[in-house]
């Protein structure tokens, strides 16, 4: 009996931080982009996800070159697709939450993203985008391949300026 509290203490002490740290994800070196909260299991920051420039960048990353709602002519917009980035934070919940640096925020259902290429652009031909041209974050819809998307309620979840994104 005694033998049996003594390993469960021994697991107490040395499992759970073991546990813990295979679910952590690398910690961000630089300046952090985007933080991703709520019903997530691998996290960086206490219960949060935090990732700067490189840490998005290794997130399997699309590239979908389409005209949008904001800009004349087509471009090519590149970063990681939204449903790999839910996958690194092991998201959970049914819905997103994704809020903006100007508080805008809307809400995004975890089908959508997982029944279009839905990507977190960082990215706009090449070069990162300043702030005033929708960035550092773009959440874009593969508007080119699915006329469909063309409406007023997609347009409502294509949050530009993205700072956050909460997992319900
Ligand atoms: N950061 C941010 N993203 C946003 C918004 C906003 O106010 N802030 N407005 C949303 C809404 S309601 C729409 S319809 C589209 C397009 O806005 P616009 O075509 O009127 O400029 O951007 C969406 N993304
Ligand atoms: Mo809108």
């Amino acid at each position: 009996m005694r033998q049996t509290i003594f390993i469960y203490l021994i697991f107490l002490l040395v499992g759970v931080p073991v546990l813990a740290i295979g679910n952590e994800l690398p910690a961000p070196e630089g300046e952090v982009l985007l933080t991703v909260t709520g019903n997530i299991a691998h996290t960086n920051a206490g219960t949060q996800a935090h990732f700067d420039r490189e840490l998005l960048k290794n997130l399997s990353p699309l590239t979908i070159c389409t005209r949008t709602p904001w800009h004349r002519e087509t471009s090519c917009f590149r970063g990681p697709l939204m449903r790999e980035l839910l996958a690194a934070v092991g998201a959970q919940g049914d819905s997103i939450v994704v809020q903006a640096l100007n508080r805008f925020e809307a809400e995004i259902s975890v089908q959508e993203l997982h029944d279009y290429d839905v990507i977190l652009a960082m990215s706009r031909n090449g070069e990162p985008m300043p702030i005033r041209e929708l960035g550092p974050l773009f959440v874009l819809y593969p508007f080119g391949e699915h006329p469909e998307l063309h409406t007023e309620a997609v347009r409502f979840r294509s949050v530009w300026h993205v700072a956050s994104i909460h997992v319900r």
